[in-house]
């Protein structure tokens, strides 16, 4: 507070509340994941450096996730870094695979432990508005492994998250090259499912203008492509299908921000920021029901399995109930009993009476080494597998 500060607004008394926290009534406080994707070189690292040393000038730090098991020089410091938990070089060594079977094998090792590790960024997340998360510098190491769907799916179903595309612009400036990032872009989009930014990087080195140019007006394009191929004389197959596809990504466009930033000067932030924003919202108003549903779908699918499974357990273990059995029974000796059974025990009144056989079974019980004996006896030919199964355990017994 400085003292030219006008006297009045020390009169309001003093607030122990930050201006972050929320009022009551109001929704807990949710910061936004931010998830840097992009090809190896085009500066994820830098970025992350940079959004690091930005938030910081504004008094918010992040959190933040280093998921690139490979990095060697990490300009900024990870709260949770996965080297911290895996040696890519040791992995290598085990089990005898090259630098990218290292570093997916590192990958799918830590997702083993990923439910702790959202657990830690959980209990941060109301102190933080913002989550920053590295990716490997080869990009299909975590757009197309299993892990980082896992991750992915993980983080996302439990914070609002959006995914930072970033692009080497000096890099795209070729039509055909611009093309294949954006398909890129747009299978990423499609696969995670998320709210997207395409993070035009290095635009001290080329402004991404051509390329906001290029995404608004296809007919730009295709100038530029029937300029390319003016120089070249060369490329008629290619640029009909470079032509065609950029009508198809036109839809793509129109559901995505994209901003211009370098990583190296600080330039563009605040507008990054902005798009940040504005994905969140998105999350929640498109993206959350959608996530939440898909969640409570898989919730119902895992329990009609487990019911189907547990089903077909219990009808499995009364198959041989015609089977005699030393209690009579049947040959399941855990129950529950057949309905038969239980039918007997019922008085006109529905109730349960007591049994004369329960206090002979709780006996049994008792016997352990009874049993064991009991249970050599037993004929496995006769009692089929689950007895072949018990005896094995009673004899280890
Ligand atoms: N000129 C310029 N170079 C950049 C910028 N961002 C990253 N770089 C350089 O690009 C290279 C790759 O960056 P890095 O962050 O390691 O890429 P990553 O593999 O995507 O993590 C490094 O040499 C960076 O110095 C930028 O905004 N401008
Ligand atoms: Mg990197």
């Amino acid at each position: 507070m400085s003292d030219a500060e006008p006297a009045t607004n020390v009169e309001a008394g003093p607030s122990t509340a930050k201006p972050s926290d929320p009022m009551p009534g109001e929704a807990k406080k949710e910061p936004v994941v931010i998830l840097v994707i992009g090809m190896a070189g085009s500066g994820k690292t830098t970025l992350m450096q940079r959004l690091n040393s930005y938030l910081h000038s504004k008094d918010m730090p992040p959190y933040i996730l280093n998921l690139d098991p490979a990095v060697t020089h990490m300009p900024y410091t990870a709260n949770i870094d996965i080297r911290d938990t895996v040696d890519y070089k040791e992995v290598m060594k085990q089990y005898n695979l090259g630098p990218n079977g290292g570093i997916l094998t590192a990958l799918n090792l830590f997702t083993t432990k990923f439910d702790q590790v959202l657990g830690f960024v959980e209990k941060r997340a109301e102190t933080v508005d913002h989550i920053l998360v590295d990716t490997p510098g080869q990009i299909e190491i975590f757009t197309w492994s299993a892990s980082g769907a896992i991750i992915t799916d993980a983080i996302a179903s439990s914070l609002p998250t959006v995914v930072a595309y970033v692009i080497d612009t000096p890099r795209t400036t070729a039509p055909a090259t611009f093309m294949s990032n954006m398909l890129y872009a747009c299978s990423i989009l499609y696969k995670t499912r998320l709210p997207f930014i395409l993070v035009f990087n290095k635009t001290d080195v080329t402004p991404h203008d051509f390329a906001l140019e290029w995404m608004d007006d296809f007919q730009a394009y295709q100038r530029a492509l029937d300029a390319e191929r003016d120089e070249s004389g060369e490329g008629s197959y290619m640029n009909s299908l470079m032509g065609s596809m950029c009508l198809v990504l036109e839809e793509f466009y129109t559901n995505l921000r994209a901003v211009g930033v370098s990583a190296m000067t600080g330039q563009g932030m605040k507008a990054f920021f902005e798009a940040v924003e504005a994905a969140k919202k998105e999350y929640e108003t498109d993206y959350r029901p959608e996530i939440t549903r898909l969640a409570e779908e898989r919730r119902a699918r895992t329990e009609a399995n487990k019911k189907s499974q547990l089903d077909r357990l219990m009808r499995d273990m009364n198959v041989d109930d015609a089977a005699p059995s030393r209690t009579g029974r049947g040959s399941n000796p855990f129950g529950p009993y057949p309905r038969a059974d239980r039918e007997e025990l019922l008085d006109e009144d529905g109730e349960e009476q007591e049994d004369p056989e329960e206090e002979e079974r709780r006996a049994r019980e008792t016997e352990d080494m009874e049993e064991a004996e009991l249970a050599d006896d037993v004929d496995p030919q006769e009692h089929g597998e689950f007895w072949v199964f018990t005896t094995d355990q009673a004899k280890g017994a």
